[in-house]
């Protein structure tokens, strides 16, 4: 598939998909939630890769869902059709993704980045939920994903208030893992990902899941599946080898079974 609104590459074993409609600040539109669901898609089935940056531009992730394409939305064909529902497709990205936002990230911006599994944020970074200044609320995890990761009062400021808040209060609140200068904002988010997919992508995709799953469930399950899972990690040659290399005193070699 040719992609016209996002650009898709690989630095190493890491992906790298930058979102690419400028005249729009990136605006989430219908033709680019498909191209990143394709692109994802790929990138899930490519066993070279075992973690993805999602990036927009200097000034901006993503300024939102596309205002003027969803002036169009009628009730009965958004509920029938379940408009936009396939973010949560890219939400369910099973290999670690990770948001390298500089600017606006607003609306869906904001919530795209949120359901990466962390965000490195550049300086100019600015969040905001300003669906409620359209007569609108957020609509894909604003309202849930954000309560879970920001808690109840600042979810509660930003979607009832539409103020935007600059990357420091986002790193303060929890929102952002790491804050870097807009200049290193790439080469910081690609050496991450490429730092995790150096590691055995059956474990890392296990610990995502794991810690996902602390937000489904209640502590005891949460813990059990943990454990469960962890019992399940020596069926896998990493962990003879991850160990035996700490052992032999050596750099491991992971195959990824
Ligand atoms: N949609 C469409 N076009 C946009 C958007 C957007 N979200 N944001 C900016 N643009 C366009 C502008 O219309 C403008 O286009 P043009 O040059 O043709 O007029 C161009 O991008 C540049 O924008 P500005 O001139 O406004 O640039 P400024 O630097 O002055 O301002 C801002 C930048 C502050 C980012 C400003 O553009 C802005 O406020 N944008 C809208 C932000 C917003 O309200 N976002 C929330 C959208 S609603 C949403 O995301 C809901 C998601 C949930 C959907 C789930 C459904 C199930």
């Amino acid at each position: 598939m040719a992609y016209d609104t996002i650009i898709v590459e690989k630095r190493g074993e890491a992906g790298l998909i930058t979102l690419n409609r400028p005249k729009a600040m990136n605006a989430l539109n219908k033709a680019l939630l498909d191209e990143m669901i394709d692109a994802l898609a790929a990138m899930r089935d490519d066993a070279k890769i075992g973690a993805v940056v999602i990036t927009g531009s200097q000034k901006a992730f993503a300024a939102g869902a596309d205002i003027k394409e969803m002036s169009e939305f009628a009730f009965a064909s958004a509920y029938m059709h379940d408009a936009l529902g396939g973010w949560e497709t890219v939400a369910g990205f099973p290999k670690p993704m990770i948001a390298a936002v500089s600017g606006y990230a607003l609306g869906g911006g904001c919530e795209l980045a949120a359901m990466c599994d962390f965000i490195i944020a550049g300086e100019s970074a600015k969040f905001g939920q300003p669906e409620v200044t359209l007569g609108i609320m957020p609509g894909m995890g604003g309202t849930q994903r954000l309560a879970r990761s920001i808690g109840k009062a600042k979810t509660m400021d930003l979607c009832l208030t539409g103020r935007m808040m600059d990357a420091e209060e986002a790193e303060r609140c929890g929102l952002v893992a790491r804050i870097v200068p807009d200049t290193e904002l790439i080469e910081e988010a690609i050496s991450a990902a490429q730092k995790i997919a150096s590691f055995s992508l059956p474990s890392v995709m296990m610990a995502k899941e794991t810690i996902n799953q602390a937000f489904e469930t209640g502590l005891a399950e949460g813990l059990r599946f943990e454990r469960r899972l962890f019992h399940a990690m020596f069926a896998l040659e990493d962990q003879s080898e991850g160990m035996a290399a700490f052992i032999d005193k050596r750099t491991p070699s992971f195959r990824n079974r």
